[in-house]
């Protein structure tokens, strides 16, 4: 299998990040791109190619155009209100304060347009964003144009950003944005299954109301785990989108076992929608050893599930979003890709 890689992900280098009441060094680093490249290579899994740029309109067929405006200048809106650091939300529309108004200042339009205020906006964030998009769009292609699977090594990761919000280490839906270029060449019922181990709450956001995208998450329950506001295997879909979102929230402690029959569970359900193409959101964060996860999964497991994933025979696209325990996340990714290729032989 071919990986799509640049060395643009280096520019998302963000300092700090808010987690369990501390500013820490961020979980979501240029590291794990480089140990994932050093693996595929050492593994000898395919041929490395630079991605192709695709400029803005596969962003903008699925996400608001005032967010991606809002993403492109927000680092230096931040410098230029005076503020340092890095840009951080710290107030946001919530609940009790709906309103159709979008902010002019900046400390108001970040609250407007984040989800979360772990993930800050760093300089240099907005361009490894669209290099991340452009190696998720490559990957995509090469697979639309004849091979049985590819994988785009993404970074920033994807999976949690909607329509017009973004957070969880993500800034652009990768995953999103793949799967309706696959639609607009052509394909007719895409589905992604994100294998994180967080919901995908972005990717579902996007296609809640579609039956052209098929979007099945096995992730922690999020009465236990972030995102903690979407995820229950009661949000299946609205209007011509009901059955067609499919989510397998999993308890704290949750072993390879419960979480194959999960994933077992949403393969049939791929073959029963009849896909003709199949995205993967490949985090590998429910490793035994991640720093934020509650899975248990063990590096062979990545392994055994690659070759589950082969078996449904569909055209591949692997893009990468989680996965925190450093020095075996290229271990994990490059499990699931080989595990594919052998079974995919
Ligand atoms: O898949 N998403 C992640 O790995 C990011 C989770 C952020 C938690 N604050
Ligand atoms: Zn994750």
């Amino acid at each position: 299998m071919r990986t799509v890689y640049t060395d643009k992900h280096r520019l998302r280098d963000a300092k700090i990040e808010i987690h369990e009441g501390t500013i820490v060094a961020p979980f979501e680093c240029p590291r794990r791109a480089e140990i994932i490249l050093e693996r595929v290579i050492s593994q000898q899994l395919g041929q490395v190619l630079a991605p192709n740029a695709y400029g803005l309109e596969p962003v903008l067929a699925v996400h608001d155009a005032g967010f991606v405006q809002f993403l492109e200048t927000c680092a230096s809106d931040w410098a230029a209100a005076g503020f340092g650091g890095e840009a951080m939300a710290n107030c946001w529309p919530t609940r009790t304060m709906n309103s159709p108004h979008i902010p002019e200042m900046i400390e108001g339009k970040i609250g407007y347009y984040a989800l979360a205020s772990e993930t800050t906006v760093s300089e240099g964030t907005w361009e490894a964003a669209l290099a991340s998009k452009d190696v998720a769009l490559t990957a995509t292609d090469l697979v639309l144009s004849g091979e049985r699977a590819a994988f785009g090594l993404c970074r920033p990761p994807g999976h949690h950003v909607a329509f017009d919000q973004f957070g969880g280490y993500c800034f652009l839906n990768n995953a999103a944005i793949a799967a309706q270029h696959a639609l607009t060449k052509g394909a007719k019922r895409a589905a992604v299954l994100d294998v994180d181990f967080h919901h995908g709450n972005g990717t579902q956001h996007i296609f809640y109301k579609r039956d052209d995208v098929l979007f099945l998450s096995i992730h922690g329950d999020p009465l236990h785990a972030f995102p903690h506001f979407l995820g229950h295997a009661e949000e299946e879909g609205e209007g011509a989108g009901h059955g067609f979102n499919v989510n397998y929230p999993l308890p704290p402690g949750t072993t390879y076992d419960s979480w194959k029959a999960a994933l077992n569970q949403a393969l049939a359900r791929i073959e029963a929608y009849d896909a003709d193409t199949l995205i993967i959101s490949l985090g590998v964060d429910t490793f035994k050893e991640d720093p934020i996860s509650f899975f248990k999964l063990e590096s062979d497991d990545f392994t055994d599930y690659g070759r589950a994933i082969a078996a449904l025979n569909l055209p591949t696209v692997f893009l990468l979003e989680g996965g925190y325990a450093v020095e075996q996340v290229g271990i994990n990714a490059v499990n699931v890709l080989q595990g594919f290729d052998q079974a995919a032989d």
